[in-house]
C-alpha cells in the first residue's frame, strides 16, 4: 500500500490534534513510532488512546499509562462499555486547547485496533461504521460529535510486515478464514494467555495446566471440547479454530 504514508501524513497536517488508538492487549505492537515521529515533528498535540481496555486486567492498563504517560496523556477506553469516553472528550477540549473554535480530530492506528467504535463510543451514537472484520473503514471520513469536536476517521493503514501472520491473527487483522496456519496462530494465543492469564485460561476452557507446553495445552483443549477424530486423537485445526475464534471475539483476557 503505497499511499499510506501520504494519507497518514495528510492527516496529521490537516488535524489540530491527534489520536493513537492502540489495543490494551498489545500496546507495544499496535504503536507506531514513524507516525508518532511526524506529529512531534509537525508539533501537533496528540493523546494515546488505549482502547479494548475491558479485555485486559487494571493492574495492567495502569501499568501501561504510567509507561505511555511519558510520551503524551494516556486515556484508557472501552468502546465496548462506554467507559473513558467522556475522559477522552475532556482530554480532546484541554490538549486541542482552542477556545471557542472548532476542533478537526485525527484518528490513527493499526486496522481493528477500533478507532472507528472510539469516535463512535465520544459521540455517543453508531456514527462511524465498525467490523470485526479489518480493513473495515475506506478512506477518510468525517464524523461530527458535536460540541466543536470533528473527527477524522481513517482506515487502518499503518502497514505490516505481511509474512507476521501470527501477529495478524493476534491482533484480529486477519480471521479465521484468512490464516493459513491455524495451529500456529492458535499456538501464540496460548503462550500469550498462558503467560499473562494463566488461571483465566484453565477457568475458561475448563482444563488444569501443569507444566505442559502450549501444543500440550491445545490438545487439553480440544479433548474438553470433545473435537476429537475418528481414531480419538485431537483434531487440531477444529481446536485452533475455536481458540483463534474466542480470543478475537473477546473472550479470553489478558
Ligand atoms: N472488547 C472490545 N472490542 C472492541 C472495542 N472496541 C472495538 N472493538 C471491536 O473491535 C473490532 C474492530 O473495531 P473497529 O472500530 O471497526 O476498528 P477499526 O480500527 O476502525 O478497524 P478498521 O476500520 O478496519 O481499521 C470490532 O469487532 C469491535 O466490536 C473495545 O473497547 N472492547
Ligand atoms: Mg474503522
Amino acid at each position: 500500500m503505497a499511499s499510506y504514508k501520504a494519507l497518514v501524513k495528510d492527516v496529521i497536517k490537516k488535524a489540530d490534534i491527534l489520536l493513537e488508538v492502540i489495543d490494551a492487549r498489545f500496546p507495544d505492537e499496535t504503536r507506531n513510532s514513524e507516525v508518532e515521529r511526524e506529529i512531534i515533528r509537525l508539533n501537533k498535540p496528540f493523546i494515546i488512546v488505549i482502547n479494548k481496555s475491558d479485555l485486559v486486567s487494571r493492574e495492567k492498563l495502569e501499568k501501561t499509562k504510567a509507561r505511555l504517560s511519558r510520551i503524551a496523556p494516556v486515556i484508557f477506553v472501552s468502546s465496548k462499555d462506554r467507559s473513558g469516553t467522556t475522559m477522552l472528550r475532556h482530554q480532546i477540549l484541554e490538549s486541542a486547547s482552542m477556545k471557542g473554535k472548532d476542533i478537526l480530530v485525527g484518528t490513527l492506528g493499526y486496522p481493528n485496533v477500533g478507532k472507528s467504535s472510539v469516535i463512535n463510543g465520544v459521540t455517543g451514537r453508531h456514527r462511524a461504521s465498525t467490523s470485526p472484520v479489518s480493513g473495515h473503514t475506506k478512506g477518510v471520513q468525517h464524523v461530527d460529535a458535536g460540541s466543536r469536536i470533528m473527527f477524522i476517521d481513517t482506515p487502518g493503514v499503518i502497514p505490516f510486515d505481511e509474512k507476521d501472520e501470527y501477529l495478524q491473527g493476534l491482533l484480529g487483522i486477519k480471521d479465521v478464514t484468512h490464516l493459513k496456519d491455524h495451529v500456529g496462530a492458535a499456538l501464540k494465543i496460548i503462550e500469550k494467555v498462558l503467560a499473562e492469564n494463566r488461571t483465566g485460561l484453565e477457568s475458561f476452557y475448563n482444563i488444569t495446566i501443569e507444566n505442559e507446553t502450549s501444543y500440550d495445552v491445545l490438545e487439553l483443549i480440544g479433548k474438553e471440547c470433545n473435537f476429537l477424530q475418528r481414531k480419538g486423537e485431537v483434531d487440531e485445526t477444529r481446536t485452533a479454530t475455536r481458540i483463534i475464534n474466542d480470543w478475537q471475539n473477546g473472550l479470553l483476557l489478558v
